[in-house]
């Protein structure tokens, strides 16, 4: 059975990487949801890739703050697409995680997307279109959203249009 996997370094990411496994379940898409760490459980990060890969992981959402290397820990251990979230957070606010996980090496690429909230639910959405290329109900699936949202524009703009 194919699914996404979602890694986070720490609990205390939860509360924002809900909003990625909320949207997996918007679409019914398959996901799996754990916590290990780069620093902190690297043993544990390396082995989770390596089985969730024979089980069927199509791609892998890392989200981490601070150092934030824990995206860049998969790509170092999977060429599946990783997508890294980069949490709010740490000294600089999210801004050292936003760059931490951004600045990968060439040939190590990791797609990352928006600081917090809006990052976890774009990484699902990102996770999405990359199985969409293989899923026909899921691509007319997510078409049918951005109609939803073009139309609520259009709804919010009559509310204010003068
Ligand atoms: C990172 O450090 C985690 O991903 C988290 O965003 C941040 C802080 O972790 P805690 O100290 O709250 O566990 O590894």
């Amino acid at each position: 059975m194919s699914f996404v996997s979602i890694i986070m370094g720490s609990k205390s990411d939860y509360e924002v990487m809900k909003n990625c496994a909320d949207t997996f379940e918007k679409f019914n898409v398959n996901y799996e949801m754990i916590i290990s760490s780069a620093h902190r459980s690297p043993e544990r990060t390396k082995e989770y890739v390596k089985n969730a890969e024979e089980k069927g992981a199509i791609a892998f959402i890392a989200a981490a703050g601070m150092a934030a290397h824990l995206a860049g820990a998969l790509a170092a251990t999977t060429t599946k697409p990783v997508i890294g979230v980069p949490m709010k957070g740490g000294a600089m606010d999210g801004m050292d995680a936003m760059l931490s996980t951004v600045q990968m090496p060439s040939g190590m690429p990791v797609a990352t997307v928006a600081l917090g909230r809006t990052g976890a639910i774009n990484a699902a959405y990102l996770a999405m279109q990359i199985l969409a290329i293989s899923d026909k109900e899921l691509s007319v699936k997510l078409k049918e959203d951005r109609i939803v949202k073009s139309k609520a524009v259009e709804a919010d703009s009559k509310e204010i249009e003068v």
